[in-house]
């Protein structure tokens, strides 16, 4: 198979992780006996940079070419240290999205057992928690307008507009998910308090007779965010909208021990996208200290989802649990015992795939 990639790498620690996904990419191509054509282009701090736009139309272009996108990370401090900034990197992530319809972000939320220890929860609550997070990823309050500031500057605002159309398409997914595993969804809003989550239960509550094979429930988002961390083991797919997702998800990765554990894939109309759940991690840049588990794992998902060569992401699961196993962890894991740097993990986990 030809396999036609289009990588963005973004700002801080997005090119060394990167570096590493696409070692273990060229590594599972070799095995399997793919060919990969890799494009490289500019999003994020670093095209505000080079060309005063985060997500210039030559990036839009080689993305829609491509038939999937390896995305690392965007964000740099000098934008969050200046709220006034009339550019921000991460405008260029939401017009990505956007442009390239990638409204369903799934974030797998799993652990491997030789981390199990390191999580701060219980062993015996965390053991075998292995669940999907549905983010909604172009509606809710990052893309609602008005969004703004008052002219004295002294009042701000944002809105969160959802429309029947994004909330059934997300269940769907949602639910064509869960019917893949133990079939059971969980939709997260505020419900009690915000239109729009009331708009998501209604519809929810709709459809859930389409699905009688599923065990629908309902949780509202504090609650679910207390629970995900009480009863992880609890959960087999949540759903949820835009903003409550990617917060949930954060704190889910704290059941794997590590926020640099956790990728994602998403999906949509135009393309599929594949980032580690974190940031651009800036005070790690340039000194190859960062985890790349996210970003290999993100590789893994992109052989699933956007070729359907499950063989190849299972052998990239695979070869991270013999990493891990083996003890070949970066230093926020080892907590003091040996620690590996980046490279050293893409290159044992590239090595394992050859072998
Ligand atoms: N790899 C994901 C990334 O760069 N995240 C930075 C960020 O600001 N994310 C916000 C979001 O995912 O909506």
């Amino acid at each position: 198979m030809n396999l036609k990639i289009a990588v963005l790498a973004g700002d801080g620690i997005g090119p060394e992780i990167m570096d590493q996904a696409l070692k273990v990419t060229r590594a599972v191509c070799k095995r399997f006996n793919h060919e990969a054509t890799f494009t490289e282009a500019i999003t994020g701090a670093c095209a505000i940079d080079a060309v005063g736009d985060p997500y210039p139309p030559e990036t839009h272009q080689v993305c829609m070419a491509a038939d999937a996108v390896l995305f690392g990370a965007i964000g740099h401090p000098k934008y969050d240290n200046n709220p006034n900034a009339p550019i921000r990197p991460e405008q260029g992530l939401l017009r990505m999205r956007k442009q390239l319809g990638l409204y369903g972000n799934i974030r797998p939320v799993m652990t491997f057992p030789s981390l199990i220890h390191k999580s701060p929860l219980r062993a015996d609550l965390v053991e075998g928690a292995d669940f999907v997070c549905i983010r909604e990823l172009t509606g809710g309050m990052y893309f609602g307008r008005p969004q703004g500031r008052s002219e004295d500057g002294n009042t701000a605002y944002d809105t969160c507009v959802y429309t029947r159309e994004e909330i059934e398409r997300i269940l769907h997914l949602a639910y064509r998910f869960a019917r893949q595993r133990r079939k059971k969804l969980t939709v997260v809003d505020k419900a009690n308090v915000i239109a729009t989550s009331r708009l998501w239960r209604q519809i929810a509550q709709e459809m859930a007779p389409q699905y009688p094979d599923i065990e629908t429930d309902y949780l509202f988002v504090d609650n679910a965010a207390m629970r995900i961390i009480q009863w992880p083991r609890s959960f087999d797919v949540l759903v949820t909208e835009n903003l409550f997702g990617d917060i949930l998800t954060d704190e889910a990765s704290v059941i794997t021990g590590s926020l640099g554990m956790l990728p994602s894939a998403s999906i949509g109309i135009h393309t599929s996208l594949f980032e580690p759940i974190h940031g651009s991690y800036p005070q790690a840049a340039g000194k190859n200290i960062a985890n790349p588990v996210a970003m290999i794992l993100s590789a893994a998902l992109m052989f699933e989802y956007a070729f359907n060569l499950h063989e190849e992401g299972a052998a990239i699961r695979q070869a991270v649990n013999a990493s891990l196993e083996a003890g070949i962890v970066t230093e926020e894991i080892a907590e003091g015992g040996k620690a590996y740097t980046t490279s050293e993990v893409g290159d044992w986990v590239s090595e394992y795939i050859d072998s």
